[in-house]
């Protein structure tokens, strides 16, 4: 059990994931492919209803690659939770496999719960000169597809830190090994952010639209759609739309244009909401989480089984 009503640190999650794959082997998998930069196993899970056997299509999500935006591990955990503990749409895992991977940035998440709140990036300190002062590179500016480009920094002490070259940062190795794994049966590929409450797909880095972006958004909208109808009146409607031309900027080097550019056809960066502005926007209050995660999973249900007309 991981509770909802409030944020949890590190060890909580993972401790629920290695329980998941203890007491429910026949459908969960923990794979632990490398330590982060400070040495944190780096865990996900493989969930899939006769283990994987490589004719599903794959549904990968990731969370916390930004380390303050702490309302996406539990929707991570959550699916988690709905795909193996409290199955009440069977048809997801008969149809898919998925990789859940709940803390893609652990150095800086744990670091975020124990010395500053608002800690973006991770935590690496060995590629530039300056960057002993300033550590960390954002882990979605760090992708080796058009790195270093737009929207991004050459300064280490900036938050958009792109690093000293593609993929420097382990933690983003790790999330492109697990595309590469699944590039044949990869349909979809969501990369959990916050906030702003907006579901956004490919290009990030100019703003032109891939050939499939009739797909993308007919799936975007679907997704958007459904969690419309259970959310919270307080809560903002999603945006669906080019990452760019609906975020309002451009930026090179992230996860969901690494991710079609590999071949995966569905890929969306997802940013939960928010309901303050600045930093206050990443610390949704606690009340909310569960909602939120079970509105995001809602909204997941209704993309992953559209998305099967595209497969
Ligand atoms: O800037 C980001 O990395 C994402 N927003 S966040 O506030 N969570 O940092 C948005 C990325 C959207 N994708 C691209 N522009 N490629
Ligand atoms: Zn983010």
């Amino acid at each position: 059990r991981i509770p909802y009503n409030n944020y949890q640190p590190l060890e909580v999650i993972y401790q629920y994931i290695d329980m998941i794959a203890e007491k429910y082997p026949e459908v969960a998998t923990l794979v632990t492919p490398a330590n982060s930069f400070g040495g944190i196993p780096i865990k996900y899970l493989k969930i899939s209803k006769n283990k994987f056997q490589g004719n599903k299509p794959v549904i990968i999500i990731d969370a916390a690659m930004h380390a303050r935006e702490w309302i996406t591990p539990p929707t991570v955990t959550y699916a988690i939770h709905k795909l193996v503990e409290n199955v009440t749409e069977p048809d997801l895992l008969e149809n898919f496999d998925w990789i859940l991977l709940p803390v893609a940035n652990p150095d800086g998440y744990k670091y975020s719960f124990e010395k500053e709140r608002f800690w973006r990036k991770t935590r690496s300190t060995d590629q530039h000169p300056t960057s002993r002062l300033c550590p960390g590179v954002d882990g979605n500016r760090n992708f080796n597809f058009v790195w270093n480009t737009i929207g991004t920094s050459n300064n280490p002490c900036s938050d958009i830190y792109a690093g000293a070259r593609p993929h420097s940062e382990i933690e983003v190795r790790v999330v492109e090994n697990i595309i590469t794994e699944h590039l044949d049966n990869a349909l979809m590929y969501l990369t959990m952010h916050s906030f702003g409450s907006y579901i956004l797909y490919p290009w990030g880095h100019d703003g032109s639209l891939p050939p499939n972006a009739f797909a993308l958004h007919l799936v975007g909208v679907e997704m958007a759609d459904a969690i419309t109808n259970v959310q919270l009146p307080n809560f903002p409607k999603y945006r669906v739309g080019n990452a760019v031309t609906t975020l309002g900027y451009p930026a090179s080097g992230a996860a969901e244009d690494y991710a079609h550019m590999r071949g995966v056809p569905l890929s969306y960066t997802y940013e939960l909401p928010g309901l303050r502005s600045g930093f206050q926007g990443f610390h949704l209050d606690p009340r909310y989480i569960r909602q939120v995660s079970e509105e995001t999973w809602i909204g997941i249900v209704a993309g992953v089984r559209r998305s099967l007309q595209f497969a």
